[in-house]
């Protein structure tokens, strides 16, 4: 049997090899990858923990916490906050950015996260999960500021997230590729199980939610009923839908196997340019997708090129397998 290559082989191997993870990123994402570890824990004890239903809160986006969210963010502080790696963190479960407290050394990155993502989904037992992105800060001696963290996708020096489903896995790229490492409860460490992860250009597979298609945007509407009218229609082929209300479970369903997630704007909420978060959901994801040879729009621009204007700022998602992708885009610009 091969020999297993831990999370932590994998890293020093990548610093030594490509120069790609400086000796404090690769500190950074371990203690990233050991915090997940205890959310997955306690995830996994559900109503044994006591950690189900909601808390009595809300958050920055005006949604009620869940205990498990609340947690998970706490989990997240507590473990980054010491390691002399990180400047400041920036949480969907918080409203403004939480510096490094004095009394620590201050490091040279900045770790945005959503601590756990697809909350609807914590209480029916269904696969969530901890999206995270690292940025460097300025390089000055000024302390940290919220505008330090508006940096389009293209400046992440790491991205990832960690599902929490019937396997906990781990997945990363932090510009050579994506890897997946799959938690060994044996051994209490992650274990690379897949790596150099590809995307399919083509799929017959998407994910949106269709309680919204009365809202959507016309190049939406046109894009899916194409795909509804299958062989007989203008794609030739019939198609399959998944929608799992988890995006970390739908992005890992297309890393493992292709397909097409969209979130796109609809007239719900027509000042918001969606429901998804740039900072720490989109552009995470986006360069996932990028880095396994899929593309990721808002359906007019490459989201890891947007200029982010806020810490929440919300974008339209469309991203998996390249050729679908551009085709949704390509109807974007036909209108
Ligand atoms: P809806 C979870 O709350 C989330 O932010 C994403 O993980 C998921 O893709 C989406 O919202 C689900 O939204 O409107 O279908 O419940």
């Amino acid at each position: 049997m091969a020999k297993s290559i831990s999370l932590t082989r994998y890293l020093v191997e990548q610093q030594r090899v490509d120069g790609l993870i400086p000796s404090q990123l690769r500190l950074l994402l371990e203690v990233v990858a050991r915090a997940c570890k205890s959310i997955s824990h306690a995830v996994n004890k559900g109503a044994l923990g006591g950690v189900l239903g909601t808390a009595t809160s809300e958050n920055v986006q005006g949604e009620i916490q869940k205990k498990l969210d609340i947690i998970a963010n706490e989990v997240l502080i507590e473990a980054n906050e010491w390691g002399g790696h990180l400047a400041a963190m920036a949480s969907e479960e918080m409203d403004g950015i939480y510096l490094v407290p004095n009394r620590y050394p201050q490091g040279e990155y900045l770790l945005l996260f959503d601590p756990l993502d697809g909350s609807s989904n914590i209480d029916v037992n269904v696969s969530i999960g901890t999206i995270f992105s690292v940025l460097k800060k300025p390089d000055d001696d000024r302390g940290v500021e919220e505008g330090d963290f508006l940096q389009p996708g293209t400046q992440q020096v790491a991205a990832g997230y960690c599902i929490y489903g019937p396997q906990t896995t781990l997945v990363l790229t932090v510009g050579d590729g994506v890897a997946m490492f799959t938690l060994d409860r044996e051994q209490g460490s992650f274990v690379l199980t897949e790596e150099n992860i590809r995307i399919p250009e083509d799929t017959k597979e998407f994910a949106i939610n269709m309680s919204n298609m009365r809202h959507w945007d016309e190049p939406v509407k046109r894009y899916i009923d194409e795909c509804l009218q299958g062989k007989e229609g203008p794609r030739g082929k019939d198609f399959n839908m998944r929608w799992i209300a988890s995006m970390v479970a739908d992005v890992h369903r297309i890393l493992t196997r292709g397909g097409v997630f969209m979130y796109p704007w609809d007239k719900r909420e027509p000042n918001k340019p969606g429901k998804l978060r740039l900072m720490y959901e989109a552009n995470p994801m986006g360069w996932l997708v990028e880095q396994a040879g899929g593309a990721a729009t808002n359906g007019k621009q490459r989201i890891m090129d947007i200029q982010p204007t806020q810490l929440h700022e919300r974008v339209s998602v469309i991203l998996g397998s390249k050729n679908e992708v551009e085709r949704v885009t390509s109807y974007h610009s036909t209108i």
